[in-house]
């Protein structure tokens, strides 16, 4: 069983996204950025080494956000919320990112922006966001 932590890294009281590229599901739509942790890693130290490789940010990671989510039979999700240390957000591996406040993040979901998984954190990440 593996798994896959996503940052809901705010700051000045807003979210950040990051657009997806692949696969060819997911290629377009936002999401709260991470990857896979490692083997001998905890949740908060890959979510802290993913975000400085895909976007040059320094974060502190938090506390687990919301349900952890089933991706496939060997693999699932769960989002922890962080703040940014330091650093300006440049994807290398993402084509955007943005900032979000409440209603731009519930108007991106009810458009079918955000990846499907994430969705599923909507109002815990919006109950950040007011
Ligand atoms: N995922 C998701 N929501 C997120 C982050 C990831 O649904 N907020 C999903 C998309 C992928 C899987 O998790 O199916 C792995 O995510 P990444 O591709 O971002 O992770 P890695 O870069 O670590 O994996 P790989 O090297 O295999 O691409």
């Amino acid at each position: 069983m593996r798994e896959v932590v996503a940052g809901a890294v705010i700051s000045a009281g807003r979210l950040l996204l990051a657009r997806r590229t692949y696969p060819p599901e997911v290629a377009g739509l936002w999401e709260l950025p991470g990857g896979k942790v490692e083997p001998g890693e905890t949740r908060g130290g890959a979510l802290e080494r993913e975000l400085a490789e895909e976007l040059g940010i320094e974060v502190a990671a938090g506390e687990q956000i919301g349900v952890g989510v089933p991706l496939r039979e060997d693999l699932s999700l769960v989002a922890l919320a962080a703040t940014l240390v330091a650093g300006d957000p440049r994807p290398t591996e993402h084509s955007a990112v943005c900032w979000v406040d409440a209603d731009a993040l519930r108007q991106m979901a009810a458009a079918g922006e955000l990846v499907p998984a994430d969705a599923v954190w909507l109002d815990d990440l919006a109950g950040l966001l007011t």
